[in-house]
């Protein structure tokens, strides 16, 4: 009887060792499967800056004293956690334009809509996990017109191991377009809000920050791309712009569109792209011309009969091996792509019809006529001692 008993006693306790064992291995597979997402810890310092453009220095708003300001760069699945100090003289919030904040609108942004302004000298931290998105999208201030200054580009690569869904392009670059005003954007606004005009068009389109040789006091500066003969570069194009709805071409280059948005396109190949405010495009761009320099360039598509920025910015393609000629941009100047003309409409629409999803796209067939809406109020009375009270609120609004 004892004997039978020691035998159950020593069953179960190598049950219970089974069990343990087991448990230890679903856990550390468990946190293996997840171990290669990272977190992402940064600080942006919103400070005024003295930045030259087009031959004026003005105190321009940035992060961390850089214009464009910093490339925010992870994987999917990663985290990110940026710690927004103010040191600005005006109230301002973050938005990372295009992450789906997925039961997280606390790190959305959009100023007295999903939080109050971070007050001049106070800091609030934005934290969010990449879930399922993978290409490029950037993040801007989302307060008043701070955002004419405070930009970058937010790349996601695909998890470690899953490749892009083309071939591995040598080399990548971001290219933001930009809008720059010869003033301070605040007071552009203020302007316009107190006329009840529309704001003062922009002076310059940028790349990268630059203008580019077209403009004044700025071909010292012009942004160059140098790349290698017979590469594959993949161009991460974001519309950094205010308002203006832009034609983006590179001289004598074709360029195959992959994605929009942060999602893949079907690929198709183009002379020009037409691109939003807010918007990303992603094109593919083989190296295979005469070794020389290219302006890459961007301007308006401006339909409506209302005035507009109608200059050109521009940045040069530099093939390494272009003759020394070309290099101290003597005797040649770049070659020049066509863009589409301002008001071309038929080619703006022809680019956008070409836009389709790499596969077919299941459409719910069975129609529910159940609508579910819900709307929110924020009803937190946002402190906000340097704006005036806006129309029809206690100093707190809803809109952005
Ligand atoms: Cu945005």
């Amino acid at each position: 009887m004892a004997k039978k008993a020691m035998e159950t006693h020593n069953l179960t306790v190598k049950q219970s060792y089974y069990c343990l064992f087991l448990s230890i291995f679903v856990i550390i597979s468990f946190q293996a499967s997840f171990s290669e997402a990272e977190t992402h810890y940064h600080e942006f310092v919103i400070q005024a800056k003295p930045v030259k453009r087009l031959c004026r220095t003005h105190n321009t708003i940035t992060v961390n004293g850089l214009f464009p300001g910093p490339t925010l760069e992870v994987r999917d699945g990663d985290t990110l956690v940026i710690k927004a100090i103010n040191n600005a003289i005006y109230n301002v919030t973050l938005h990372w334009h295009g992450i789906r904040q997925m039961r997280n609108p606390w790190a959305d942004g959009p100023d007295r809509v999903t939080q109050c302004p971070i007050q001049p000298g106070r800091s609030y931290t934005y934290r969010y996990t990449i879930e399922n998105q993978e290409g490029t999208l950037w993040w801007h201030a989302h307060s008043r017109w701070l955002r004419a200054t405070v930009y970058g580009a937010l790349i996601i690569y695909p998890k470690l191991g899953s490749p892009y869904p083309f071939s591995m392009p040598r080399r990548e670059i971001p290219v933001l377009l930009g809008e720059w005003w010869d003033s301070n954007p605040m007071d552009v606004l203020r302007l316009a809000d107190f006329t009840g005009a529309a704001p003062n068009v922009s002076d310059a389109y940028t790349i990268n920050g630059q203008p580019g040789d077209l403009y004044r006091c700025s071909k010292q500066e012009t942004m160059r791309f140098p790349v290698d003969s017979g590469e594959t570069i993949l161009l991460r194009v974001i519309n950094s712009g205010m308002n203006q709805e832009l034609f983006f071409a590179v001289a004598n280059h074709r360029l195959t569109v992959v994605a929009v948005d942060a999602a893949y396109t079907k690929p198709f190949t183009t002379s020009f792209i037409m691109i939003a405010p807010g918007q990303t495009t992603d094109v593919l761009l083989s190296a295979d011309q005469t070794p020389a320099h290219y302006y890459m360039a961007a301007h308006a598509y401006n339909s409506a009969n209302a005035p507009f920025d109608n200059t050109t910015t521009t940045a040069i393609l530099e093939y390494k091996s272009a003759p020394c000629n070309a290099k101290k941009g003597k005797s040649s100047t770049p070659i020049f792509p066509q863009l589409p003309g301002f008001n071309d409409t038929n080619s703006a629409i022809a680019f956008t019809s070409r836009l389709r999803s790499p596969s077919k796209v299941k459409v719910p067939l069975q129609i529910d006529e159940n609508l579910f809406f819900t709307v929110g109020l924020g009803l937190i009375n946002c402190p906000n001692p340097n704006s005036p009270p806006l129309p029809g609120s206690k100093r707190n609004s809803f809109c952005s």
